[in-house]
């Protein structure tokens, strides 16, 4: 059977991508509509090499649509995923409009597929941040076997996940600055190149910054536990990939050994730590691939049960439409039928 697909931010950072796992993992795909602002609206793209229009998203774009992947900012999700949904089609949304109503799943392959079940609430399935993504894809399989109590974590989170004109702004800036000339800054509050910016998103009251909370809340609701997290997140001049520092206090002892074994063995890791050698994970590496790379395992000789680890993704594919498309493929093979 085929199905047929939106793509909402279709000519986005993201949406560009979803495009390209769809074709890649060969998603049996019938008709394809890619939407996106009236400014956009008349672009020709492609789908497997052949030309789609973009076309204006409206309430009306919905008609025969079975799977609609939303990655054009929570407003657009807020107000377009319940037109969607009233049309049949199921939504996979990748920004933060839904993720914590209590009746929409918030899932990560690796970590409650079962939720996915819980779709045919509102006929809408959220994709977590990308920094929360990567996070408990690693931390999963230590918390079945350990139990986790307490994460400490900070990220080095690249400007692609702010989208297509942040990505613009580093490269501009980058070279401005080596040829002497200022640097503008547009996106950011602050220049983004040669600099670290320990602020992603708005300020909360609390003093913690909107990303750092999606952190917190977010994690709780996928590993559906209550473990208590911290966050400090931070943007660097990197372009693709992810990076955070995460530290864990666990119920019950964890090795670096055991934790070895059980990384070597989750779906969707990659454990790349052989520091005799170099070896440990960077975003470079993390860049156009779809594992999670952990390394730097160590214990945490702070407290009694705890362990540091170093864990490196792309936010664009596994933090975003990677993830988003793993949902579509079991949706289609365990629920639409
Ligand atoms: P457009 O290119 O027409 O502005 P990014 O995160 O890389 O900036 O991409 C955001 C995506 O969301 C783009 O595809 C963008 O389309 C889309 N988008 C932004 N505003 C709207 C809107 N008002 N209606 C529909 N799509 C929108
Ligand atoms: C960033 N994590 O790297 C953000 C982007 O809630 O989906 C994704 C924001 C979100 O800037």
């Amino acid at each position: 059977k085929l199905w047929n697909i939106a793509v909402v931010g279709a000519t986005g950072a993201v949406g560009n991508q979803m495009i390209e796992c769809l074709e890649e993992r060969n998603f049996p795909v019938g008709k394809i509509k890619y939407l996106a602002s009236a400014r956009s609206a008349g672009e020709v793209m492609e789908f497997n090499g052949k030309p789609v229009l973009v076309e204006e998203l409206t309430h009306d774009s919905f008609e025969g649509i079975d799977i609609a992947l939303f990655s054009a900012g929570g407003d657009r999700s807020r107000e377009f995923c319940p037109s969607a949904a009233r049309a049949g089609a199921v939504c996979i949304d990748n920004s933060s409009a839904w993720r914590m109503d209590p009746d929409v799943p918030l899932v990560v392959p690796e970590v409650n597929p079962h939720a996915i079940a819980r779709y045919t609430n509102k006929g809408i399935i959220a994709n977590p941040n990308c920094s929360t993504i990567q996070m408990v894809v690693a931390l999963k399989p230590l918390h079945d076997y350990a139990a986790i109590k307490r994460i400490v974590v900070s990220t080095y989170q690249a400007v692609s996940g702010t989208g297509k004109k942040a990505i613009d702004e580093l490269r501009v800036q980058t070279g401005e600055l080596l040829n002497g000339r200022p640097a503008k800054c547009d996106i950011y509050p602050h220049r983004i190149a040669f600099n670290c910016l320990p602020q992603i998103d708005s300020f909360e009251p609390n003093g913690y910054t909107k990303e750092e909370m999606k952190m917190v809340f977010e994690t709780k609701k996928i590993m559906e536990a209550e473990i208590r997290t911290t966050a400090t997140t931070v943007r660097v001049p990197v372009f693709y990939g992810h990076s955070e520092s995460v530290n864990i206090e666990t119920e019950k002892k964890i090795t670096v050994a055991k934790a070895m074994e059980l990384l070597k063995r989750a779906p969707g890791v990659d454990v790349v730590d052989d520091v005799a050698n170099g070896v440990y994970p960077m975003p470079i590496d993390a860049a156009g691939q779809d594992l999670t790379l952990v390394g730097r395992i160590r214990e945490d000789d702070s407290i009694e049960n705890g362990l540091n680890l170093w864990v490196v993704a792309d936010n664009i594919r596994k933090g975003a439409a990677t993830n988003a498309v793993q949902i579509a493929e079991i949706l289609i093979e365990k629920y639409l039928k």
